[in-house]
């Protein structure tokens, strides 16, 4: 693990972080650093998984002393158990958000709500062909409500394979056949590694872990790529556009808001509502200038993909945003919002909305948003953050740093528009070796990591190779920020892809969206297998997750290395007490899927680690270099 952080030029790579976490400590604020440093050591049992809690015979520890727990459980089993559990917590994570993106577009095709309506109808007409829905002659709504049925069945139990699966290339579909990895249904799997790691049940490390794999090809090819597909139906298909990033996007005489979380079906609403002239002249009556919307994390990603709505911050600016002490409210939907952001707006005016009951906070105040309330309750929360300005001390308030500019808005139909509306410039381009490979890099921060020093150098790493880069999640903001997702970055790239994407007007790190859009990701994976005739895992492909923290993250490198895609993480999950989850994480799942994880801390040497990778996909492939 990287060494332990003690500067505050040594916690993050960035300004504005530097000159936040200087106000926190002047200001008395606590943050993920300074608990970091009172949790420092960490546990080693925790650490390397061989901690089991699953009975109230244990807890059991292995140790050389004591290497069977209490039932007989070995090292293997209990690390084995813990992953499968760990990885079941990201599955749920974005399939529970997948399915609630069902019910929004189940209610409005039943017509059950006004607030919220179908914005791209040809994608959903698209989409409903390819899952073997009737649409010929139809009215939309009807189509919709087939539609929508289709996404809940694979959720379900009925199914030998999720809806999806359809795009998945043949060869590898008899792969995952032949190996029992073809997903079934997203809770099935889900609730089947549950039972698996109860006390008795599946005692083989790398029989759990199969399984695992095809829970984790559930969420990436249903669960995801459904919350993907219908927040593009009922929000819009992102398209290119400009947007800006970093704390500088708060605005010193206007009111902010803050979204954060991961669905889009909350803050489209809020940002809605900032935008009605009632609003804005309520907002000057109390002497702000405007109201300024911007965003945090994943729901961030998805406003400022569609919308183009600044970004404050990924994962470990959250905190900090609201020691700029500028922020009125910060409304959330769910997932990787930190408890203490409760806290930290103590210290200042800023109060948090929680919005889901799935999702509530101890000391934030609750607006349950539902499909027939949405906008109602969006005015209530932009009403609220209205009502706090006047709370606001403007002593208090430091906004650091001017915003860098971005272009967001890489959908796969919008790569595709701009290569003319096919793959072949992009095929052309990786058979030439021009652009030889490309790389999704996604996920976090993890204060245990200097903010975002590997996200960027990863990433600036990759280009000057030739290698596309592909960013969701946190690491956007910290490609935004490094200046990286401009067309002007070319500049940085090695020659082949500054040709190419100089001639698309292209950045070569391009960004596809929040977490569960990695499953953008997976899809232009399997259109560039199909156009070529081969595999995923025969692609020079790789994805990354420097500074990755949840079980989100995991899961979706479990279910980028079962889709064939090689995963570098910097550092390992909990699992290293088992030499059986560490052998097929690294090399085992090479020889049954064609891709596995590694493990590397530094930024550079990881570059060289999927360089490697790359070459050797190429080789196979015939491809010079
Ligand atoms: Fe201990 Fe076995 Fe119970 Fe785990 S399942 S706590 S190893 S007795
Ligand atoms: S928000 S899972 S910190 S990317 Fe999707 Fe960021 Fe990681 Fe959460």
């Amino acid at each position: 693990m990287p060494a332990k952080i003690k500067t505050i030029e040594e916690m993050s790579i960035w300004e504005d972080a530097h000159q936040m976490l200087r106000k926190a400590k002047k200001d008395g604020v606590e943050t993920a650093w300074d608990r970091l440093e009172k949790q420092t050591p960490h546990c080693k049992f925790g650490e390397t998984g061989v901690c089991c809690r699953i009975c109230t015979m244990g807890p059991c520890r292995i140790s050389k002393k004591a290497p069977l727990g209490v039932c007989g459980a070995d090292a293997d089993v209990i690390v084995s158990r813990n992953f499968g559990r760990f990885l079941a917590g990201g599955a749920a994570g974005h399939s529970d958000h997948g399915r609630d993106c069902i019910e929004a577009f189940h209610a409005v095709a039943h017509g059950e709500t006004k607030d919220y309506t179908i914005k791209d109808e040809q994608k959903m007409l698209r989409i409903a062909q390819e899952l073997g829905v009737e649409t010929e002659g139809r009215e939309l709504l009807d189509v919709a409500k087939d539609l929508a049925d289709e996404f809940f069945e694979s959720f379900g139990s009925k199914r030998d394979e999720v809806g999806f699966i359809c795009r998945v290339p043949e060869k590898q579909k008899e792969n995952w056949k032949k190996l029992g990895l073809m997903p079934r249904g997203v809770d099935r799997e889900i609730t089947e590694m549950m039972h698996r790691t109860h006390m008795g049940c599946d005692n083989d490390a790398a029989n759990t872990l199969i399984h695992g794999a095809r829970m984790c090809l559930g969420d990436g090819w249903a669960g995801s790529m459904i919350a993907t597909e219908i927040s593009d139906i009922l929000f819009g298909t992102p398209s290119p556009r400009k947007a800006k990033v970093n704390l500088g996007v708060l605005k010193e005489d206007q009111i902010n808001i803050l979204v954060h979380g991961h669905n889009p079906i909350v803050s489209e609403m809020i940002l809605e509502a900032v935008n009605e002239q009632e609003m804005i002249d309520l907002a000057k009556e109390k002497g702000a200038a405007g109201i300024n919307l911007a965003g945090l994390c994943c729901t961030g990603n998805e406003l400022m993909m569609r919308k183009g709505i600044p970004m404050a911050g990924n994962h470990l600016m959250t905190e900090l945003a609201i020691v700029t002490g500028a922020v009125e409210l910060i409304v959330v939907d769910y997932q990787c919002i930190m408890p203490s952001l409760v806290q930290v707006g103590k210290c200042y005016h800023t109060k948090m909305i929680t919005t889901a009951d799935k999702a509530k906070f101890t000391g934030a105040d609750h607006v349950k948003f539902e499909m027939h309330n949405g906008k109602e309750q969006a005015r209530k929360v932009v009403r609220m953050a209205i009502d706090r300005f006047a709370m606001r001390n403007p002593d208090r308030v430091e906004i650091p740093c001017e915003p860098v500019d971005i272009v967001t808005g890489f959908s796969n139909e919008a790569l595709l528009d701009a290569m003319g509306g096919s793959l072949t410039p992009l095929v052309d381009a990786i058979k030439a070796g021009k652009v030889r490979g490309a790389v999704g890099i996604v996920g976090c921060n993890n204060p245990k990591y200097k903010h975002d020093y590997c996200n960027v150098n990863l990433a600036r790493e990759l280009i000057k190779k030739d290698i596309l880069v592909i960013v969701t999640g946190c690491v956007t903001t910290a490609a935004g920020k490094a200046g990286l997702l401009v067309p002007e970055a070319i500049e940085q790239a090695g020659p082949g892809l500054k040709e190419i994407c100089g001639a698309l007007g292209i950045p070569p790190v391009i960004h596809m969206g929040s977490c569960v859009d990695n499953a953008r990701i997976l899809q232009l994976a399997a259109l560039l297998a199909n156009e070529i005739g081969v595999s995923i895992s025969d692609l020079p492909l790789a994805t990354s997750s420097p500074e990755w923290y949840s079980e989100k993250a995991a899961t979706i490198g479990a279910y980028a290395v079962a889709s064939g895609i090689y995963t570098h993480l910097g550092h390992p999950p909990n699992i290293t007490g088992s030499p059986i989850v560490t052998n097929l994480a690294l090399e085992g799942l090479d020889d049954l899927v064609g891709a596995c994880f590694g493990i590397e801390p530094d930024p550079f040497k990881a570059a060289e680690l999927i360089d490697e990778r790359i070459k050797l996909k190429r080789k196979g492939l015939g491809l010079e270099e």
